[in-house]
């Protein structure tokens, strides 16, 4: 069939030439540590040459985010909203493992988000455990449409947790913009991250609800729990 396209058209790990397999050698090593800090004081060089501590430095870290949850729930769909500000209806399921970076200025802290988007099929799950190592946070997401993504949710924290051991995290309610199909209320999913201990969130890939919010609180949970330990 000439007019195929090649057998990794339908991988949707962002289509980036290099970016299909994530473990480089500089992602892997950035994986070693939960909250790694780049550089805790910048220097200005004054004109006589000398370096000097800048009184304005930023903080800067490097945070490797899975995003976990059952197959078609939205999690590849949510990544691509918050790293490139758009939305496909056509659905690719991701093959192995999909990967982007995005960076965020939290003001006193510049940091560096690496997404690992894991691909929920249940027969990739003898490699998912690689890819959980070195996470400094976890990305929940549900499908407000399907309620037993809702009822999986446990199941993927403990997954996980059995990898990295307690991992802060925030729980995505996604798809609230399919109001008709809306099976899961905010209530219980609010119960649920209470009960966790993770920061609930309605979001949708489709229109940006919620999205960029969700993102930068993962980012400061991670900080902040990389701090106090
Ligand atoms: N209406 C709506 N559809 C969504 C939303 N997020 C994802 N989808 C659709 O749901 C399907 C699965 O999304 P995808 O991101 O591939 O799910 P994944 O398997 O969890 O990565 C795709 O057809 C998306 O277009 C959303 O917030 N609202
Ligand atoms: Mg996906």
């Amino acid at each position: 069939m000439p007019n195929c396209p090649p057998a990794t058209a339908d991988y949707d790990g962002y289509r980036r030439e290099g970016q299909r397999y994530p473990l480089t050698n500089e992602t892997s090593l950035w994986a070693q540590s939960e909250v790694s800090q780049v550089n805790s004081v910048q220097t200005a060089t004054r004109s006589n040459g000398e370096q000097e501590p800048m009184s304005t430095a930023q903080r800067q870290y490097v945070l490797k985010i899975c995003v976990v949850g059952e197959g078609a729930v939205g999690k590849t769909s949510l990544i691509i909203r918050y790293t490139e500000g758009h939305f496909r209806e056509s659905y690719l399921m991701t093959i192995g493992t999909g990967f982007a970076v995005k960076e965020l200025d939290l003001g006193d802290t510049l940091v560096r988000l690496q997404l690992w988007d894991l691909a929920g099929q249940p027969h990739f799950s003898s490699v998912r455990p690689v890819f959980y190592r070195g996470a400094a946070g976890l990305i929940l997401v549900f499908d407000v449409t399907r309620r037993e993504t809702f009822d999986k949710v446990p199941t993927w924290y403990e997954e996980v947790q059995q990898v990295t051991g307690d991992l802060t995290g925030v729980l995505l309610a996604n798809k609230v913009d399919m109001l008709d199909q809306r099976r899961v209320t905010a209530e219980e999913g609010q119960a649920l991250a209470r009960q966790r201990g993770w920061t609930y969130f309605e979001t949708s890939a489709k229109d940006g609800k919620g999205v960029a919010d969700a993102f930068r609180q993962i980012a400061t949970q991670a900080i902040d729990r990389g701090r106090s330990r």
